[in-house]
């Protein structure tokens, strides 16, 4: 096993990765900001690095700082967590090159997949249903573009090939408008990413957003981990997270995870991953495959039992998958409140320090964060400041359950956005289940 590993990254997935080493018995250096010195996983961590000023540019971006942690406390490998370096081939590469292990994806896997059209035709070429396209980038042909939108039918959407995550997309809902949405994206694109590469696709005018997990060790074994629905977004942030995702039959989950795993061996993928697809209609269409462990995985560390970062350590020091296909079995239902330091009304960013940080608890209660009373929550990074995980033998139960955690949680000094939490478990669309993509921000009437 990993003797000791640099966990590069902060705030509560941080925690999350120190637990894990934790039990395993893997040493843990915690690399931080100068705003992060009170951070609960710093104060924790067996050793600590600073890495530099509080801007994320200069200090969790820092590949040489980073690595050269790395070197100097003598650690073996680098847990990139979320969000930062976690999906940058670049780095993948650096810390494979410095003598460290990468604990994610090979480097080719990171890039390929974040080569959005590269990725669809290797997901077609493993028989993961895409949604109906251009296959390929699009060329400067107008003409041909045109014959093209016409066929698949419109709305059409164009998507930079180097964006994702909703980044550099334009929909066209007539030709007029098709050759000066492909130009404007194409700029965008070539701005935004150094690469001017578009392709087309149908546009889903109401799908939801369901994605499969799957694990993948070293010795050619895969499997996935069912999926979860992340359909309640808003500006493409995931605001709760569910699973299993509501409707989706065990012969449509075996189905497409079997897919995602054929897709895994056939990548040569390794470590954990996330096949995003939109479902609409009872059809499954592969988007986006996101090469790192997600803000969600608890939701589905519930429902299987499969501790997924424990997973993610052991495939990184070489081990096989502590499980087979046949051994995953899904239990009950579990529902992700993400819970952020803003203004639950203006989604303005409200940090500072934390008066009262009172946890909820009690039966199917997980509770993802690195709060505690007295805590500074700082004004350099993302808003999210925990997770409330609830469990329940139903999706009405884990609802019940939820609503009790919102009710019982108490943070005072900085606004959060547990008020709208509370409402949206009111909401009669919610608790019937199946909402679309766009179902809260029009609820919201943004
Ligand atoms: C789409 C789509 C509809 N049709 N593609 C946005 C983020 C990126 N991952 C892909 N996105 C979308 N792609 C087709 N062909 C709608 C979206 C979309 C979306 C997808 C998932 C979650 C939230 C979303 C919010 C707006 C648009």
């Amino acid at each position: 096993m990993l003797d000791k590993i640099v966990i590069a990254n902060r705030g509560e997935i941080a925690l999350r990765i120190l637990r894990a080493c934790r039990e395993m018995g893997i040493k843990t250096v915690a690399v931080h900001s100068t705003a992060d010195n009170n951070l609960k996983h710093v104060l924790l961590a067996d050793e600590t690095v600073c890495i530099g000023p509080p801007a994320s540019n200069e200090s969790y971006l820092n590949m040489p700082a980073i690595i050269s942690a790395a070197e100097v406390t003598d650690a073996v490998a680098i847990h990139p967590g979320y969000g930062f370096l976690s999906e940058n081939a670049d780095f993948a590469e650096r810390v494979d090159s410095s003598g460290f292990i990468f604990i994610g994806p090979p480097a080719q896997a990171i890039r390929e997949m974040g080569d959005k059209v590269a990725a669809i035709q290797a997901m077609k070429a493993a028989g993961v249903p895409t949604v109906p396209g251009s296959d390929g980038p699009l060329d400067d042909n107008p003409e041909e573009n045109m014959r093209l939108a016409r066929e698949i039918g419109y709305p059409v959407i164009i998507k930079a090939s180097g964006g994702g995550g909703g980044r550099g997309m334009r929909v066209v809902h007539a030709e007029a408008a098709l050759t000066s949405a492909i130009t404007v994206t194409q700029a965008e694109a070539r701005a935004a990413f150094g690469n001017e590469t578009v392709y087309m696709e149908k546009y889903l005018e109401a799908p939801r957003h369901i994605e499969f997990q799957v694990l993948a060790d070293n010795h050619g074994n895969a499997i996935h981990l069912g999926e979860r629905d992340c359909s309640m977004q808003r500006r493409h942030q995931k605001v709760i997270e569910e699973g299993p995702a509501p409707g989706i039959t065990q012969k449509q989950r075996e189905e497409i995870g079997e897919r995602c795993v054929r897709a895994c061996q056939e990548l040569g993928y390794r470590s954990a991953g996330t096949f995003e697809f939109l479902y609409q209609d009872g059809q499954f269409f592969f988007i986006e495959m996101n090469t790192r462990l997600q803000v969600e995985h608890p939701v589905t560390e519930i429902i299987t039992g499969v501790d997924i970062v424990r997973e993610q350590l052991r495939i990184a020091s070489g081990e096989q998958l502590s499980l087979t296909q046949e051994q995953i079995i899904f239990r009950g239902h579990a529902i992700e409140c993400r819970i952020n330091a803003e203004d639950p009304k203006t989604f303005i960013p409200s940090p500072g320090t934390l008066s009262l940080w009172h946890p909820p608890g009690g039966p199917g209660i997980r509770v993802e964060s690195h709060c505690y009373s007295g805590y500074t929550v700082p004004p350099h990074y993302d808003s999210m400041i925990g997770k409330i995980i609830a469990h329940g033998a139903d999706r009405h139960m884990a609802i019940a359950r939820m609503r009790n955690a919102l009710a019982e949680i108490v943070v005072e000094g900085i606004k959060t956005n547990v008020p709208l939490h509370q409402e949206i478990f009111q909401h009669a669309a919610f608790r019937t289940g199946g909402t679309d993509i766009h179902y809260l921000e029009k609820r919201l009437g943004l």
